[in-house]
């Protein structure tokens, strides 16, 4: 008895400090679907044409609703700019947009709808009418080069690379990007480190956010190992304040680099070859043999991402928009398919406003970021520059209340995912890929499942599989259904052109 007691001890002792160590792991971020919002042209709740945070909260329940599980805020910071990648004060909120009162109540509110909230955080670079910047550049124009604030950026009185010269002076300063307006920040600065730390823990601890997408990684320093560097830094103390928060990093690069940034520890960065006219989706959709285009591009980017959270999109803000990337103004049928085939890639899908609507808009910035179209007489105002705002679908009230809509395909999407979670969690093996035909079993070492695509847009599919499988979800851009046979331990499914079907094996 008594030895039987010590070698229990012995087992908790040494168990003890691999818990503990078990314990200092941050705690990684699970995936779910994502809705990115450009608040400016959501919506308005003061009547000034301009959408605004207290008018993104009367929407949450649409967003809930649709399924997704968490909102990305493009900038809300107070900027010169209507974008606001070009932040004065990173401790505050745009008046156009409201309060840090208002902030705290749409994250509390998010919350109790079981939805997550990231802002953007832009700190490659800042306004040059933020305040470190008019103390560096004021210091120079006297002659003052020991004040701390010129440190926080790069300033030369040659000009190399990137440069733009400091007004009134022989000096110059590093931008990476705009033509003037945005400073980069010194980002291995201590000093600004520091004073980024703050902010960091103040969207986490005080507004209580669920998190970040981080702007312009690849250009945060000279080299791929200097930006790993900054991202692992703020990844690290970022989950010192929230341990459970996701972080999700703009890195627009190649499959190869994309993977490289994941040594940081951040959990996740966009995945750009999916997205745009010329990435997977749309390059799956135009090929001949269409299962083998998708299922390559899946299998490489599970390969270079084996344990992150990968991030796939169609578009962004800073892209043309789905449907003009698929030509599919009058094909909602290919429309709804193509964000079958995103939601189907594992991790952490993001959708751009206005995606689930089938909004069109390509060429300047603003024209990528216009109104919300909720109906007639419910659209914000153009931003600044806008020059085409037109619509090729209905507004979200009427694709609402019809069930063969864009919309309604994308919720349908949602809560199947929600329903499969290991569609999002897993990694995938390939069991028929055959032409416009495609099946492939998604598993994560506790879930399952097989999903079977038919890429043809015109006629119906046939896949046979070796085992006795139940249809458990489908996903339908006609009015055929999906059937399935099961005899003798062998499954047949007819699938109807451009669709999908989620099976799962019966015992
Ligand atoms: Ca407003
Ligand atoms: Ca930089």
């Amino acid at each position: 008895m008594l030895k039987r007691l010590w070698s229990v001890l012995l087992v908790l002792c040494l168990l003890l400090p691999a818990c503990a160590a078990a314990e200092a792991q941050p705690a990684k971020a699970s995936p779910g679907m994502w809705y990115e919002v450009f608040v400016y042209s959501y919506s308005d709740s003061n009547g000034d044409g301009r959408g605004d945070l207290n008018g993104l909260r009367q929407k949450l329940s649409y967003i809930a609703d649709m399924g997704y599980t968490g909102l990305w805020l493009m900038p809300v910071m107070p900027s010169p700019s209507y974008h606001k990648y070009d932040v004065t004060d990173y401790m505050d909120v745009d008046p156009l947009y409201g309060t840090l009162d208002d902030m705290r109540a749409l994250v509390k509110e998010c919350h109790a709808l079981g939805l997550r909230l990231i802002i953007d955080l832009p700190v490659n670079h800042t306004s040059t009418q933020h305040d470190w910047f008019k103390l560096a550049t004021t210091s120079l124009k006297f002659g003052n080069l020991g004040n701390k604030y010129i440190g926080f950026y790069t300033f030369s009185q040659k000009r190399t690379g990137k440069m733009a010269r400091v007004e009134g002076t022989n000096w110059y300063f590093e931008e990476q990007f705009s033509g003037g307006n945005m400073p980069d920040l010194n980002l291995t600065n201590p000093e600004v480190r520091r004073q980024l730390e703050k902010v960091i823990r103040f969207w986490l601890k005080d507004v209580d956010v669920d998190g970040f997408r981080l702007d312009a990684v690849t250009s945060y320093t000279d080299t791929l190992e200097g930006n790993i560097e900054v991202l692992r830094w703020i990844n690290d103390t970022a989950k010192a304040a929230k341990p459970d928060c996701y972080i999700v990093g703009e890195a627009w690069t190649s499959l190869d680099q994309i993977s490289r940034y994941y040594e940081s520890g951040i959990d996740g960065f966009f995945l750009f070859p999916a997205s745009q006219a010329e990435g997977y989706i749309v390059s799956a959709l135009k090929a001949q043999k269409p299962a083998e285009s998708y299922f390559k591009a899946l299998a490489a980017t599970e390969s270079a991402i084996p344990d992150g959270i990968i991030a796939p999109f169609l578009c962004n803000h800073d892209t043309g928009r789905s449907v003009g990337l698929l030509q599919a103004r009058s094909d909602p049928a290919k429309a709804k398919f193509a964000e079958g085939l995103l939601n189907l890639f594992p991790g952490s899908v993001f959708t751009y406003y206005g995606e689930e609507i089938g909004m069109v808009g390509s060429g300047v910035d603003p024209n990528k970021r216009i109104g919300m179209y909720w109906a007639q007489g419910e659209i914000t105002l153009p931003p600044p520059g806008a020059t085409r705002t037109d619509y090729a679908y209905p507004g979200v009230y009427a694709q609402q209340v019809d069930g063969a809509s864009l919309l309604n395909y994308c919720k349908a999407l949602n809560h199947l995912k929600a329903k499969f979670p290991v569609i999002m969690t897993g990694r995938s093996e390939a069991l028929v890929v055959d032409g416009a035909l495609l099946a492939l079993r998604r598993f994560d070492g506790e879930s399952e499942c097989v999903i079977a695509i038919n890429f043809d847009a015109q006629s119906e599919g046939r896949i046979a599989l070796s085992g006795s499988y139940a249809l458990s979800g489908e996903l339908l851009t006609g009015t055929d259904p999906v059937k399935l046979d099961t005899e003798e331990g062998k499954t047949s499914l007819q699938l109807p052109p451009y669709s999908i079907a989620v099976l799962l094996e019966q015992n």
